[in-house]
């Protein structure tokens, strides 16, 4: 078997034994499995970067491959077409999109400059495996250079409906990029009828079945491969002996008070403002729960160099603000609000001691606190997932209460029906969202993936190192 060769915008940290999110957890073990390489931007913007300037270090049996990026670079690249164009576009906010030529061009560029410092280290029979909306052409790009290697690519965020996609200035060239790969990967079959719909309009591409085209003399599959989290050590780490949490279940069986929690990336696609606002509404319409509900909102900040960003936090800590300030008492306030990125022993703490889990994305690929917070509950005294019906996740949580983000009145009343839920009800649906989560995993992910990718046909390959 080959080695495994992993490219993403940035790379994960070989070095240390716990990873910091799921997703690199997946990565890693994969790589370790079969050996090889993981390629990515290194996080630093520098005056020059060259070709000859990436960074090569060594793990067991794992390279790391890192390159820096020119400040035109982060800007136009990172910051200006990932950021400014394929994300919002992609989460349904074409509003927010803001395009510019130089944009593609450095999008383009930086691709080009992966794929030129990686190509001398690949061999022939690698399995390469691209990640995320970031470097879409980067299959195109090693395909110039003569690679007949197996490439797979798996986009984590949603991908959006014909009419959308179709408005994302480029798209032309970006389908053209996509079929390059070998197989193309989504989170939800909702995506893949999307692109399916999207390839039959806007292209000639002939569909062989449902999940297989032909384009150009090459077969593609095309697939939903859901990404899960590590449950077991995610329930483990909920589970250590704490202090604050035996206080807490004391609150919640003694005094009858709970905690409504949430954490994100602080992003205008996670549903923010809406959810703060349900919350209100909530205190509004059921003032028995004054001095007993608390929404503790953990949001790390994120690409904070983009505009829409800076107003999202604006919004939110004015918001927080005129909550409190209506109902906060001398010792009790309505919402608590850490906009920080915190420990994951910690949340999976703060998860486990929360009734109610509220999830509420207006657009979100997958989201994995959903499935994060399902993990960290007691299986006699389980919380209560609230899951927004645009989350890919909601596509096989049916067990959570769904809702429509957008629907205020409605998120209100699924945290009231949460809050009066019998133990009975908790439980079974609990029971049922764990071992959903426990069956499609993180492991499951990486390996159903790679055998689809193992598994594709392709041309002959053209004589490279070995
Ligand atoms: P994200 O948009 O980053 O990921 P998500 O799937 O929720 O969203 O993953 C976030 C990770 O960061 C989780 O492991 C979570 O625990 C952690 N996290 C969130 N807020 C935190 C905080 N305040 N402090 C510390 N940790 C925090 C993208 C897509 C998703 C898709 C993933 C994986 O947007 O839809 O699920 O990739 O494919």
């Amino acid at each position: 078997m080959g080695r495994l060769v992993v490219v993403s915008n940035r790379t994960g940290d070989l070095g240390t034994k716990t990873q910091t999110g799921g997703l690199a957890v997946g990565i890693v073990d994969a790589l370790k499995s079969s050996g090889g390489m993981w390629m990515g931007w290194n996080g630093e913007v520098v005056d020059k970067p060259e070709t000859s300037n990436a960074q090569l270090t060594t793990h067991g049996n794992v390279t790391s491959l890192t390159v820096s990026l020119s400040e035109q670079e982060h800007e136009n690249y990172y910051l200006g077409f990932a950021n400014k164009v394929l994300w919002p576009s992609f989460h349904y906010r074409l509003d927010l999109m803001d395009y510019r030529t130089e944009f593609a061009k450095h999008y383009a560029a930086v691709n080009r400059r992966f794929a030129d410092t990686i190509h001398s280290h690949l061999r022939n029979d690698d399995l390469i495996w691209v990640h995320d909306y970031h470097l879409i052409p980067f299959a195109s790009e090693l395909r110039r250079r003569g690679s007949a290697h197996k490439i797979g690519f798996f986009l984590h965020i949603p991908f959006p409906s014909v009419d959308v996609f179709s408005a994302v200035p480029r798209h032309g060239w970006l389908r053209e990029c996509l079929l390059q790969y070998d197989l193309i990967g989504f989170q939800t079959k909702n995506d893949v009828q999307n692109f399916c719909r999207y390839l039959k309009e806007h292209s000639k591409a002939k569909f062989l079945s449902p999940n297989l085209i032909r384009w150009q003399g090459r077969t593609i599959s095309i697939g939903d491969f859901p990404i899960g989290v590590d449950a077991g050590q995610f329930s483990a780490m909920a589970h250590e002996r704490d202090e604050g949490i035996e206080l807490e279940r004391m609150r919640r069986s003694l005094l009858k008070r709970f905690q409504v929690i949430s954490a994100d990336r602080l992003d205008y696609s996670k549903g923010l403002p809406q959810r703060m606002k349900a919350f209100r509404k909530f205190l509004d319409s059921y003032p028995e729960y004054l001095g007993r509900a608390e929404y503790l909102q953990i949001a790390s900040p994120s690409r904070e160099d983009v505009t829409a960003y800076a107003d999202i936090r604006a919004e939110l800590e004015q918001l927080t603000g005129a909550v409190n300030g209506k109902y906060a008492d001398f010792n009790w306030a309505p919402i608590q609000y850490i906009n920080r990125s915190i420990e994951r022993e910690k949340l999976a703490l703060l998860f486990r001691c929360s009734l109610i889990g509220l999830i509420t994305p207006l657009r979100d690929g997958m989201n994995l606190v959903a499935k994060e917070y399902i993990a960290a509950q007691d299986a006699e005294d389980p919380g209560i997932l609230i899951l927004s019906k645009f989350a890919g996740a909601a596509e096989q949580l049916n067990d959570a209460l769904i809702v429509n983000p957008y629907d205020i009145n409605e998120v209100a009343q699924a945290i009231r029906r949460a809050a009066t839920m019998s133990m009975e009800e908790r439980r079974a649906r609990h029971r049922n969202l764990l071992s959903q989560i426990s069956e499609y995993d993180v492991q499951r992910w990486q390996n159903e993936y790679l055998a689809a990718l193992r598994a594709v046909q392709t041309v002959a390959p053209q004589s490279m190192r070995s």
